[in-house]
């Protein structure tokens, strides 16, 4: 298996999976601010030039929720994704509701700050999305208030995903939801999995700047 990703996106949601689940995989490295999604060796991965990708044979799978999944799937021993049918129908009613209740909001704010084309942002969006994150992510703050992990008592992949959100809700210098989302945040970053994530992803950027520049990857 190999993931393209890079650092400070997506991509860590499966960088983190494919450490939890204890799996061999090679990382590729897209520097995205270099143009490199756009080059013609990337575009043959992923003709929408994004990242994350994880290719594992001939499959070549884009999202990375459903990345996570696949991820999850394929080493059922992880946990990420547990047997028990309710139990897997709260990571789904939490997974999903990071990606179409916080998720959307944070990707409004950032494409309206700096992500679109000078021409095309509205300023004025901001505040409404900032809002409505804001709403969203005080439903996640009561269910941590009464929940260890997101979708009940063991970590799964709901967690690298909400996880996600609200760690970028931070960078994008948010106010935090409260007190419960906080302690969460501090807690699943002390996760071993989690540390080996951002330091290959941190390793893999540093190798690949040191030799872009001399000899652009070919793929
Ligand atoms: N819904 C997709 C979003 C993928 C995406 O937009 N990735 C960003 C980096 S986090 C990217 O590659 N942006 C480059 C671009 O839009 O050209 C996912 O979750 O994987």
């Amino acid at each position: 298996m190999k993931l393209f990703g890079s650092r400070n996106s997506r991509s860590l949601r499966c960088v983190w999976a494919l450490e939890e689940a204890g799996a061999s995989y090679d990382y590729q490295r897209v520097w995205m601010m270099k143009g490199e999604g756009q080059a013609p060796w990337f575009k043959e991965i992923n003709p929408a030039g994004k990242i994350p990708v994880l290719q594992d044979g001939d499959l070549k799978l884009t999202e990375s929720a459903a990345i996570v999944y696949y991820i999850a799937e394929k080493f059922p021993a992880s946990g990420l994704l547990p047997d028990d049918l309710r139990l897997r129908a709260e990571v789904h009613r939490w997974t999903f509701f990071a990606l179409t209740e916080l998720e959307p909001h944070l990707w409004a704010i950032a494409q309206h700050r700096f992500a679109l084309p000078e021409d095309k942002r509205v300023a004025a969006l901001e505040p409404t999305s900032i809002w409505q994150f804001g709403r969203a992510a005080r439903t996640i703050e009561k269910r941590l208030g009464v929940s260890p992990y997101i979708a009940g008592d063991a970590f799964t992949l709901a967690d690298i995903v909400v996880f996600h959100c609200l760690v970028w809700a931070t960078s994008a210098r948010l106010d935090p939801p409260g007190e419960a989302c906080t302690a969460y945040v501090e807690r699943l970053r002390q996760r071993d999995a989690y540390v080996r994530a951002t330091e290959r992803e941190r390793v893999e950027a540093e190798r690949h700047e040191a030799t872009f520049l001399v000899t652009p990857v070919a793929g």
